[in-house]
């Protein structure tokens, strides 16, 4: 029908539609274009979030979550907290492609992505990653996704391997360091994230898949919203797609993508539907930071955002480019 294909996506990632827009455009599915589009992110290395290179963890490393979702098979694959490997949302369809499994983390998620050809090992760090974290050394390593006690000091890095024949590792058991709650110049306002997109191809097939480092200075391990089913995003082709960013840790807790499309699955258009999700977090966290966008069957699209101004991009075949749309809180 006249309305597909479209391609959503979080932030004004223009490349990063565009390339999604050619392979919907030229008749290839909405899986391969949710690829193709995260991907050119992490090629670009949009924000400095995503891909190679990007947001470094309390050890200095460059991690990936990353998801693609099937909205007509239902089918998922995602990688989490992926070390090693700049591919991170190709991982994640080799995952949903090829395996019974949905979700693999961390080393072993790289060990799998290299066994079935991407590149790898590859060190993820760049110049602007380690000038980050030097940064964040030179300032006493201020912890930054801790409470208000932090009953060890962070300047590792740790690795439990060099915890091994001690009894409990070679970090100061006593020191109490004061969070100073820097998070929210780390997260968010300054910085976009996660692309997050939603495609629907020619067939009126529906994909959506995230690609992003997580949070800057995460603790090693942290898996984030990016990975999660319902969380990042969500799509059903009975319904529609949803695709979030902001802070995960506390985004995960409500599946706002999963909530989005099933408030639309009931009727609720997107504009009503993403502003629920979006109010049902910050009834409870006033003070986070977050976004959702949702397109519904019809291609009525809309976004919602609580602590900072949105943005997502949208390509349909009525509009020679992509257009951003601004939301605001
Ligand atoms: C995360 N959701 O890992 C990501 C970060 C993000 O805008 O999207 N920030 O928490």
């Amino acid at each position: 029908s006249g309305q597909y294909p479209v391609v959503v996506s979080t932030w004004p990632f223009l490349e990063a539609v565009r390339a999604a827009w050619r392979v919907v455009d030229n008749g290839f599915s909405a899986v391969d274009a949710v690829v193709e589009g995260c991907s050119a992110c992490e090629e670009l290395r949009c924000d400095g979030t995503v891909g190679p290179g990007g947001s470094p963890d309390e050890n200095g490393e460059t991690t990936i979550d990353a998801l693609v979702m099937d909205g007509v098979t239902m089918e998922v694959g995602a990688v989490a907290a992926m070390r090693y490997i700049k591919d991170g949302i190709k991982a994640a369809r080799l995952v949903m492609q090829y395996t019974e499994h949905t979700l693999l983390a961390g080393e072993q998620a790289a060990a799998f992505a290299i066994s079935m050809g991407l590149p790898g090992p590859t060190n993820l760090s760049s110049s602007e990653s380690m000038d980050k974290w030097t940064k964040w050394k030179e300032n006493h390593c201020q912890p930054n996704f801790w409470k208000d006690v932090v009953p060890v000091d962070r300047c590792g890095p740790y690795h439990a391997k060099d915890f091994l024949g001690s009894s409990h590792g070679t970090c100061s058991k006593t020191t109490l360091m004061e969070n100073i709650k820097s998070r929210s110049s780390h997260v968010g306002r300054h910085n976009h994230d996660t692309i997050s997109m939603a495609v629907f191809d020619k067939m009126g097939n529906i994909a959506v898949g995230t690609s992003t480092n997580g949070a800057t200075f995460k603790i090693p391990g942290r898996v984030g919203d990016g990975p999660i089913a319902g969380s990042s995003a969500y799509a059903d082709d009975e319904v529609g797609a949803c695709g979030a960013t902001g802070d995960g840790d506390i985004m995960m807790r409500f599946l706002p993508c999963y909530q989005v499309v099933e408030s639309m699955r009931l009727g609720m258009e997107p504009n009503l539907a993403t502003k629920d999700a979006i109010s049902r977090i910050a009834r409870k966290f006033p003070d986070f930071v977050g976004a959702v966008f949702a397109i519904n069957k019809k291609g009525v699209h809309a976004g919602a955002c609580h602590g900072w101004t949105f943005q997502y991009s949208v390509r349909s075949p009525e509009m020679d480019d992509v257009k951003v749309y601004t939301v605001v809180p």
